[in-house]
């Protein structure tokens, strides 16, 4: 490792076996209880049709947590019999594309949900005994925060399967928080050098967060905060979505074939902007970060702002470097765990907060909502780190590296805390945007 750069220590340095235990627990139970709202809030009906080509219905997702639930900690941390080897391949991510799930021979809503529940109970049963040591795998509990993050992984993704979904609202929750503290700067020089990329010490960490190396970035300037609405409605009123020369050639190609003409969920009306959120009708709200645009959207604005996307790297640094220790941080605003006062995660909300929002999860360079709101485009293709290995299988990052997918970084409203931090990497095609998907911009520090 490098001279002075470090990053914060292993925090479950000093946890013993029993209260890692707990932390599991409390982790597996938490994400059940989203689980469980999202697929309570619709009858059987909505459970099993599909609601997008793009999504799968939402019992596939349910018992889909079962059955990698099953796989990795039943079966392989405990050792015990398969509960369900019937339906191992129904439920395989690879074997069948979300447009062909719902004509699969699925688990009903209520087989599915019982099906879970006895996963559950067997998993509870596993981490209760399970040595925590001695083996890659349950070092820290790892498991148990991989199946837990994978489950988190999912409601958001069911999450996103109720915004595209169509009908009355059945999800609330208080709307989220209004700017609080002065006005903000609208860019953050962060200086060049190195800095440290990834980790080598954070317990569940995922295997493409890995390892940590020393990365340089020059100088250069980062946005304050995510591109709004209100700055992405002059984008598009000054004509930005009819202007080729905004816009990459990919990203062109895409906008006449798909005739974009405004992110997804919006309308114009004679009074305005309006959006369709989670089946509601709203105006679009000037003061919150952008959401559901495509890469190529935001690479368009960014250059017709005489701007450009981050590099993953330049995110990360923005985020988790400390100039006065060279500390690479958990989480921008230091190495505590997410509290709702750091950062708008976990559907706590069901929209962005306006920028400005969450001063006190501000990181040491002063840039605010890396974490939350929404998640980030950055320029840089998914790829690993040197010295990546897969762990423990390829099919969670490694099969997926390569041009095709763009990363986006610091989750959104639809995030958990449990599947989320400054090192945490999400990827996608660059023409999604049924995601919770925005983008802040940066610039060269040329000669600063
Ligand atoms: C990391 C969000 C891209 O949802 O495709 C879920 C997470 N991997 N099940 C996805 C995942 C396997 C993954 N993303
Ligand atoms: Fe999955």
């Amino acid at each position: 490792m490098t001279g002075f750069l470090t990053e914060t220590p292993s925090v479950f340095q000093e946890k013993a076996p029993a209260q890692l235990r707990e932390h599991a627990a409390a982790a597996l139970t938490r994400a059940r209880r989203r689980s469980t709202t999202l697929t309570d809030a619709v009858g059987d009906e909505d459970l099993v049709r599909q609601h997008s080509k793009l999504m799968s219905p939402l019992v596939w997702d349910l018992a889909h947590i079962g059955s990698q639930e099953e796989l990795w900690l039943v079966r392989d941390v405990g050792g015990r019999e398969p509960l369900r080897p019937d339906i191992d391949d129904l439920y395989d991510a690879f074997q069948h594309p979300r447009a062909d799930r719902p004509s699969l021979p699925l688990l009903g809503p209520a087989e599915a949900r019982r099906y879970v529940g006895e996963v559950r109970a067997k998993a509870f049963e596993v981490l209760e005994h399970a040595p925590l040591e001695g083996r890659r795998l349950t070092e820290s509990a790892f498991a148990f925060g991989m199946i837990t993050q994978h489950e988190q992984q999912h409601d958001e993704t069911m999450l996103a399967t109720h915004q595209l979904r169509r009908g009355e609202p059945v999800l609330h929750a208080p709307a989220a928080p209004g700017a609080r503290g002065g006005p903000l700067p609208a860019e953050v020089l962060v200086p060049g050098g190195p800095f440290l990329m990834g980790t080598s010490v954070e317990p569940w960490a995922l295997d493409n967060e890995r390892p940590a190396h020393e990365k340089h970035v020059d100088a250069f300037f980062i946005d304050t905060t995510p591109v709004t609405n209100g700055e992405f409605i002059e984008f598009l009123e000054s004509g930005g979505y009819d202007q080729r020369q905004w816009w990459s050639e990919r990203g062109w190609e895409y906008r006449m074939a798909h005739d974009i003409t405004a992110p997804r969920f919006w309308r114009r009306e004679s009074r305005g902007w309006w959006r369709t959120r989670f089946g509601a009708d709203e105006r679009v709200p000037a003061d919150q970060p952008v959401v559901h645009v495509s890469f190529y959207e935001a690479e368009a604005y960014a250059a017709w702002a005489g701007k450009r996307l981050p590099t993953e790297a330049e995110w990360e640094k923005a985020a988790r470097f400390d100039p006065a220790t060279g500390r690479s941080r958990r989480y921008p605003w230091g190495d505590e765990e997410p509290a709702p006062e750091h950062a708008n995660l976990g559907q706590a909300h069901l929209s962005p907060a306006a920028a400005g929002a969450y001063p006190a999860g501000a990181s040491a360079l002063g840039v605010h909502q890396l974490i939350g709101d929404v998640w980030e485009w950055t320029s840089t293709d998914f790829h690993g780190y040197p010295g990546f290995a897969a762990f423990p299988y390829r099919e969670y990052s490694e099969v997926f590296f390569g041009p095709e997918y763009k990363v986006l970084r610091g989750g959104s409203f639809g995030t958990d805390a449990a599947a989320i931090r400054g090192t945490f990497r999400n990827w996608d095609f660059p023409v999604r945007r049924q995601i919770f998907s925005g983008f802040r911009c940066a610039r060269d520090g040329d000669g600063v």
